[in-house]
């Protein structure tokens, strides 16, 4: 097996090899050798040394499957396996992937490619793979059961097929799916267009990830494959913030990002400071006409959504899921809404019962953040992530796109914190604060109330006013 950094290191040291050994007929009938990655980091892009050529894209915390050639046809060879996945630092999960990672690599071919994939099953149990949006043979299509006999552990089965439509595509089991999802079986499909595409634009950075979500209990590393809707870690590539890596484009660049769901639910993908246009989806290349501005766009269950802007404004800017639970690590979600509760009292009789009693949420949960709260062992905070200007609160589906202007084309490393010109910050006002003013046509509603007499509920209000009462 061949680690993936030594064949990026090695300058395609790999692919010499493949070439040199099949050019005997022995060699043409043997398995290529499958590449193994054993590290979440976001390798650079993937460019072609062989077959025909492509502006290959970036898989956030991921990579790019090297293949061979082999007479006119692209050969892969995936590996289904249990993989160690670190989530983010300080977590690992026990899950299963493809070749070492989770989800396995992004496969990228072009436009009318001949493709071969092997695919080995090193699982305890049977799999398929499903190439989810391929036009291709019925009996390609890796529904065990329907379409082949599932792949039996140790067995190796080959796919061919013609990539006969350009798009973002994805693959994962189609066996035992509810178990082998929850575990971490999915990855990307490319196909590039063969040549100008009326649809498909021309980007300086492409980027691609896969939203998933496991449910792992704090301590655990395994997760529960029984869950259908309370998930508590919610991923982009298996990776979670402050574990995802930043987007990191240079000003001006148009950008690509290409994001698929295979979580039980829909996610609205929101980038700050930019428009993008929705230019295609699973389904291909949306039409010009169908296009229009948007700052989310809802990535539903099973969809993939391809979307471009010009990055032109530029800063760090936040890019997540809009689900402000999506954006927060392993939590319980039966605690009690403290805010506004007067603990003065509780506490002094709580804690002769019980001295480490700690008071959670009276002013809102944002304390969280900056908690010191012993955490059991392998998992990471609710909220977290420390910004230039303090702690970020966030965790799950979220990271930054950084633009800037002296980053260099194809550098894709991250430049540091945003340098703000002088006076282009939010600032506090010092000044004195004047009594709120009433707006006149305050009040009112749109019919009379049934009961005009009936009992109105008195609420009080607590404002903050300083902690000299505490
Ligand atoms: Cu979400």
């Amino acid at each position: 097996m061949v680690s993936l950094r030594s064949f990026f290191q090695g300058a395609g040291a790999l692919t010499a090899a493949v070439s040199a050994a099949a050019v005997s007929r022995v060699a043409m009938a043997a398995l290529p050798e499958p590449v193994m990655q054993s590290k979440p980091d976001t390798m650079p892009p993937l460019v072609p040394n062989t077959g025909r050529p492509y502006d290959p894209v970036v898989t956030l915390n991921g990579w790019t499957l090297p293949w061979r050639m082999n007479q006119g046809v692209k050969e892969f060879h995936l590996v289904a396996e249990p993989v160690v996945r670190e989530l983010a630092p300080g977590m690992n999960a026990h899950l299963w992937g493809y070749n070492g990672q989770s989800p396995g690599p992004t496969i990228e071919v072009v436009e009318g490619d001949r493709v071969r994939i092997f695919v080995t099953n090193k699982l305890p149990e049977h799999t398929s793979i499903h190439w989810h949006g391929q036009r291709l043979p019925n009996g390609m299509d890796g529904v065990a059961g329907l379409n082949q006999p599932s792949i039996k552990p140790g067995k190796t089965f080959v796919y061919e097929f013609v990539a006969r439509r350009p798009g973002t595509f994805m693959y994962h089991p189609h066996a035992d799916e509810m178990t082998q999802m929850a575990m971490g079986m999915m990855g990307l499909w490319i196909t590039h267009p063969k040549a100008k595409h009326p649809l498909i634009d021309e980007v300086d950075r492409d980027f691609c990830f896969l939203l998933n979500a496991f449910n792992i209990d704090p301590g655990a590393a395994t997760p529960k494959i029984m869950t259908m809707l309370d998930f508590n870690l919610w991923c982009w590539n298996s990776r979670m913030f402050p574990g995802i890596d930043t987007l990191n484009v240079r000003k001006g660049d148009k950008v690509r990002i290409r994001v698929g769901n295979l979580t039980m639910t829909n996610h609205p993908i929101h980038l700050h400071g930019h428009e993008f246009m929705v230019t295609g989806t699973d389904g291909g290349p949306t039409s010009k006409t169908s296009r229009w501005p948007e700052v989310t766009t809802d990535v539903a269950v099973g969809q993939m959504r391809q979307v471009e802007f010009l990055a032109d404004e530029e800063g760090d800017w936040a890019f997540h899921c809009h689900k402000s639970h999506h954006t927060m690590n392993a939590m319980g979600h039966d605690v009690p809404t403290m805010i506004g509760v007067d603990h003065r009292g509780i506490v002094k009789q709580i804690t002769k019962l019980v001295p480490d009693y700690m008071v959670m949420g009276e002013r809102g949960m944002a304390d969280m953040g900056e908690m010191e709260m012993p955490l059991p062992d392998n998992t990471v905070p609710m909220m977290t992530g420390k910004g230039p200007f303090g702690g970020v609160e966030m965790g799950g589906m979220f990271s930054i796109l950084k633009v800037r202007k002296d980053q260099k084309p194809g550098d894709y490393s991250d430049p540091g914190w945003y340098k703000h010109p002088k006076g282009e910050v939010a600032f506090e006002w010092t000044g004195a604060l004047p009594e709120p003013a009433r707006f006149a046509a305050e009040g009112g509603q749109s019919m009379p109330r049934q009961h005009p007499n009936g009992k109105t509920t008195e609420v009080q209000v607590r404002k903050p006013t300083g902690h000299s009462g505490h």
